[in-house]
């Protein structure tokens, strides 16, 4: 084997997570490595998220990785719930004083992928880490196949910016973190096509028939979804048959107006609420999808990923510039404490609009819930306040990073 390359912090996974910790941290003067299992075609590539919150812009304006969603990014005020036969919007600048960003995840990835890269920040692509060690000693290591060979990376610490099927959660022993999961018995179907986006703002649609979303990435690029049970295969979808179900799913306004079109990409996501915690073992931190995963609805994964990594960033830089420990010490009971409020809206807005049972108890009380979160100041402001994202905290001075 190769002699092993040192570093300070090793980070498993280019995933938005780990490719801005990388940019963070190499801005602080700290030597990062990042190993990702996948090419950087395949990671630029993945559909995913949509909705950034403001806090999320002003981290990556502090990793100067902004500019683009600055110029690029388009602002939301508002959102609509559609139930009942009705729309209610809710008025974000209102209630919580800020709007969202609608600026595709693949965006941010490539972003941050080319600056890192411009800054020669040492990012290899392709190579698969197969475990940890050394997490309770004065270094750890990260095993990896480079070109089918066995190597290794030794480091003060590892970030497991790895995803929710990654490796870095299985270093860690039997018996040290708890798990708490739940899976729903459905998923969603999601189309990205060359159309004009339903409506200016998102609707999210509590239809008798199941959940619907109309989302989009900019004036002429929608991305819509549909409820579908779990395990269905996206490929046994016909363009034409997704946008039928969209179009049953949705008041009969914007029914009537949805612009169709073949599918860019049409793939379907499982929904699940998870959380591990603590985040920390020894040497090892979770952040990212690593560490929890959320239902789509709230938006709320790659807001979070991104705050993770902040937080971890902060605590990281104090214990290499100044020795302060605290950050290190708090960074998992600092971060969980937002993890858990995301989790409980995302849980919340899901049992809120999916189709749950053929038990009409079960819709009344999704219209009674809605009709009251939609149709009073108090219920407004906590969609409004929750969804546009909560403060994001320093682990190291406990004051607010952004
Ligand atoms: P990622 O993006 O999964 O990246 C993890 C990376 O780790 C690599 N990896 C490994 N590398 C080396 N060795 C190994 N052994 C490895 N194992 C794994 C993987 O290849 C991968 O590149 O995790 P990260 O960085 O934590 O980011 C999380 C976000 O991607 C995720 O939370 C969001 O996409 C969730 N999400 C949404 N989040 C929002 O904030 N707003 C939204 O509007 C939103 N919409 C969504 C979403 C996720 C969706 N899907 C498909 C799950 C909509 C959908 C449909
Ligand atoms: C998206 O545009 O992909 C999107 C938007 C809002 C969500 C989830 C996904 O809640």
């Amino acid at each position: 084997m190769a002699v092993a390359r040192r570093t300070q912090v090793g980070i498993i996974g280019a995933g938005p997570s780990g490719q801005l910790l990388a940019r963070l941290l190499f801005r602080h003067g700290i030597d990062v490595v990042v190993l990702e299992r996948r090419s950087r075609e395949y990671v630029e590539g993945r559909v995913r998220a949509g909705v950034l919150e403001q806090g999320t812009a002003a981290v990556l304006r502090m990793a100067g990785a902004a500019d683009r969603l600055d110029k690029c990014g388009h602002e939301h005020g508002g959102i609509q719930i559609a139930f009942d036969d009705r729309m209610a919007r809710v008025d974000l600048r209102k209630y919580a004083e800020k709007p969202v960003i609608v600026y595709g995840q693949t965006e941010v990835t490539k972003d941050l992928n080319s600056l890192n890269e411009a800054d020669g920040i040492d990012v290899h692509f392709e190579v698969e880490v197969r475990g940890l060690s050394g997490l309770d000693r004065n270094a750890a290591r990260i095993h990896y196949l480079r070109d089918g060979r066995p190597a290794e990376l030794v480091c003060d610490y590892v970030a497991g910016c790895d995803g929710h099927h990654g490796v870095s959660r299985s270093a860690i022993p039997h018996g040290f973190a708890r798990e708490y999961e739940k899976t729903y018995p459905f998923g969603w179907l999601g189309v990205l096509s060359e159309t004009r986006p339903a409506a200016p703002e998102l609707i999210y649609c509590n239809s008798p028939l199941g959940f619907a979303l109309c989302s989009q990435r900019s004036a002429t690029i929608s991305r819509n979804y549909v409820q579908v049970p779990a395990g269905h295969d996206p490929h046994a979808w016909s363009d034409h048959a997704f946008w039928e179900e969209l179009r049953r799913r949705l008041p009969d306004a914007v029914a009537e107006t949805l612009e169709t079109g073949p599918s860019i990409e049409k793939s379907i996501a499982p929904l699940r609420s998870y959380i591990i915690e603590p985040l920390r073992c020894g040497r090892l931190f979770l952040v990212g999808d690593a560490a929890h995963i959320v239902p789509p609805t709230g938006a709320k994964g790659l807001n979070l990923a991104v705050s993770d990594a902040a937080m971890l960033a902060s605590a990281l830089q104090a214990w290499y510039a100044e020795h302060d420990e605290s950050g290190i010490e708090r960074y998992s009971a600092t971060a969980l404490e937002r993890i858990w409020n995301a989790e409980r809206f995302s849980w919340w807005f899901t049992m809120a609009t999916h189709r749950l049972s053929d038990n009409p108890f079960d819709r009344r009380m999704q219209v009674a819930d809605l009709d009251y979160f939609t149709g009073t100041d108090a219920g407004r402001a906590s969609i409004a306040e929750n969804y546009v994202g909560l403060p994001i905290c320093n682990p190291v001075t406990g004051s607010r990073l952004a």
